[in-house]
């Protein structure tokens, strides 16, 4: 988590907002708030995040348990502002990682206004599912709104079935009255992102603006860096890679004696993993792999930052950090 955690329930209050200067003019009837995506990993939560901001804030991949933290992406609209807090999948914890990343979920769950849970059109619901669904259920009068995601994947049939089995599963679970909505949507195929952001708006309770205007994530730029880094460096790994994988920038320092308006940043980045034998596959045939992910990580950064980058990597290996508490603190969990 970044800045903003020594307030209340997670609402930051910026210097724009206590000196007023950002909440002149704040329409009647605006809200703004929270609301947090749950859901199995890989249930789409990271795209749909990124979808409803309308830039990258989360990195996404078809590996579970991609995301490994919260992030706040914000969505401004006339009416409201929401903030968008994107969780790690939540599933049966195998490691000490793993049951960091559901403490955590359960930890956001609790402080925002209301909870996105999504479930994947073209995968039945599970048991996995029905776990979340129980947890939910569990705390309180907390509004949920059951998002269908993936609609671009199935027939208008199937789409049709999967809502009616995601309505049982909320009235079974939820008690009366059941999802507060239900909404089919398709990150991908831009299909009701929109009213997506509506029913979560109509959740949050009256209030002025939390972040300033044109905000739209407080993720801090180091870390989205290293993400983006491991998002590169996912692509087309396999089995409990993964899993393995962790991304630490070490220094962003510009160089020194360029020119003002070509300026260079010098990254330099370790990248962990767990065993020698993954270490040889991040890295590839003389260094091929590892070329690979640093030219397509530094394009992302470039985008991202607006400057040129020099990237340097490093791989290490720290032995079975995702079960070690040491570790897992020196790399940020
Ligand atoms: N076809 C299709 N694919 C999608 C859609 N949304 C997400 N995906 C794909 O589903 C995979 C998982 O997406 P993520 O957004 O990373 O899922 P997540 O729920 O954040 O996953 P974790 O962070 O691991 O819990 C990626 O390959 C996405 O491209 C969608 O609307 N349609
Ligand atoms: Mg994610």
């Amino acid at each position: 988590m970044s800045g903003h955690q020594e307030h209340d329930a997670g609402r930051p209050v910026s210097a724009g907002q206590s000196n007023g200067a950002f909440i002149t003019d704040v329409p009647e009837g605006y809200r703004a708030g929270f609301a947090s995506f749950v859901g199995r990993p890989n249930a789409g939560k990271s795209t749909l995040t990124n979808a409803l901001v309308g830039r990258k804030v989360a990195i996404t991949s078809n590996k579970p348990q991609t995301t490994r933290h919260t992030i706040r992406g914000i969505v401004h609209r006339p009416d409201s502002q929401l903030v968008l807090v994107d969780t790690p999948g939540l599933h049966r914890p195998r490691t000490l990682l793993g049951q960091r990343l559901n403490d955590l979920v359960e930890q956001t769950l609790a402080e925002v206004d209301a909870i996105g849970f999504c479930l994947p059109a073209n995968e039945k619901i599970g048991p996995g599912d029905r776990f979340i669904a129980q947890q939910l259920s569990g705390l309180g009068r907390k509004p949920v709104v059951a998002v269908v995601t993936k609609a671009d994947l199935v027939s208008r049939d199937a789409l049709g079935e999967q809502l009616l089995a995601v309505a049982a599963l909320g009235e079974e679970t939820m008690g009366s009255g059941g999802w507060a909505a239900i909404v089919p949507v398709s990150a991908t195929g831009d299909y009701q992102v929109e009213s997506v952001a509506d029913v979560l708006v109509e959740q949050l309770p009256l209030s002025p603006p939390l972040y300033p205007d044109g905000e739209l994530t407080d993720e801090p730029e180091i870390k989205m860096v290293a993400e983006l880094i491991r998002e590169a460096a996912l692509e087309g790994v396999r089995d409990e890679l993964p899993h393995s994988l962790a991304v630490v920038v070490e220094e962003m320092i510009p160089r020194e004696g360029r020119p003002e308006n070509n300026p260079l940043l010098d990254v330099h980045v370790n990248l962990f993993v767990e065993r020698s034998s993954q270490k040889a596959i991040i890295i590839g045939k003389g260094g091929s792999r590892l070329r690979e992910v640093g030219s397509r990580a530094r394009k992302s950064i470039e985008a991202l930052l607006g400057t040129r980058i020099y990237l340097d990597l490093h791989v290490k290996i720290a032995k079975d950090w995702q079960r070690d508490p040491k570790q897992l603190g020196r790399l940020g969990f």
